[in-house]
């Protein structure tokens, strides 16, 4: 299909333009675009020296089963830094701002790319938007589950229509578990706004006026306490993105 084949020309541009074979430490994200991330960065490096650092059960078990070295993020030394991290999103706008959390692997995603020096985000063109949270409705929320009906009518407060705990009607009935045992609620907004829209004077930014710009919203959302981790992620170091803009790149490439 045009979406994997996208997922896969977006990948490999981001192994070859930002993957180092001589690297010491790699992040791998979660989802189904970092398949063909490991897939390419098989291919062009058999390294055996380079550790990867996976962002969950399913990315490790995409590293282990691709031959590749896993280490976890927690017996990292002190001193290491990731030379990259890659990883999906769900969404990513204009200022690279990314919607992240669809896949509920958000918490370690965002551990491991706050640990890279620099954070590459694979993305075809659907996830790419001027501002986020227009094509993608919700902002995907880490919980304790104990806190989640306190947050969800927190979240009503900061201006939340209507804040969903994540269940799994397929794999399991009832609420879906991540890998630290949380929940997951998935919270619509409006469109948010980035910081050049509020210094344009688009909105206050601030949900005085029921707007929110990306950074305020975030620091809002993970302020409220039984929040592990917010499905945002912005101003991260280095980002940059191999975001696909439109089919016809992933057909020219
Ligand atoms: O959960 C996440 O943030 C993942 O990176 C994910 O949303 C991206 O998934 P995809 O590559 O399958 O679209």
């Amino acid at each position: 299909s045009a979406v994997e084949a996208a997922k896969r020309t977006a990948a490999r541009r981001a192994v070859a333009d930002h993957f180092n074979p001589n690297s010491t430490h790699v992040g791998i994200g979660s989802g189904t675009t970092i398949v063909y991330v490991v897939e390419a960065i098989k291919e062009k490096s058999t390294n055996p020296n380079i550790l990867f650092v996976p962002t969950g059960y399913q990315s490790r078990q995409l590293v282990i089963n691709a031959g590749l070295t896993p280490i976890s993020f927690d017996t990292l030394p002190d001193n290491v830094m990731l030379d990259v991290a890659f990883d999906g999103a769900d969404e990513v706008d204009a200022d690279l701002n990314c919607i992240k959390g669809g896949g509920a692997c958000l918490f370690q995603e965002k551990l491991v790319a706050e640990r890279a020096q620099k954070f590459v985000c694979v993305a075809d063109y659907r996830k790419r938007q001027d501002r986020l949270l227009t094509n993608w409705p919700t902002i995907p929320i880490e919980v304790a589950p104990l806190a989640q009906r306190k947050i969800v009518r927190a979240l009503k407060q900061l201006g939340s229509p209507d804040p969903k705990l994540r269940t799994t009607l397929l794999q399991k009935s009832g609420p879906l578990k991540t890998d630290q045992d949380f929940f997951i609620v998935d919270a619509p907004f409006p469109t948010l706004l980035t910081a050049s829209d509020v210094q344009a004077g688009k909105g206050k930014g601030d949900g005085s006026d029921g707007t929110w710009e990306v950074n305020a919203i975030s620091k809002a959302i993970k302020s409220l306490s039984g929040v592990l981790e917010v499905g945002i992620f912005a101003g991260l170091n280095g980002i940059e993105a191999q975001a696909l803009e439109t089919k016809d790149d992933a057909a020219t490439l």
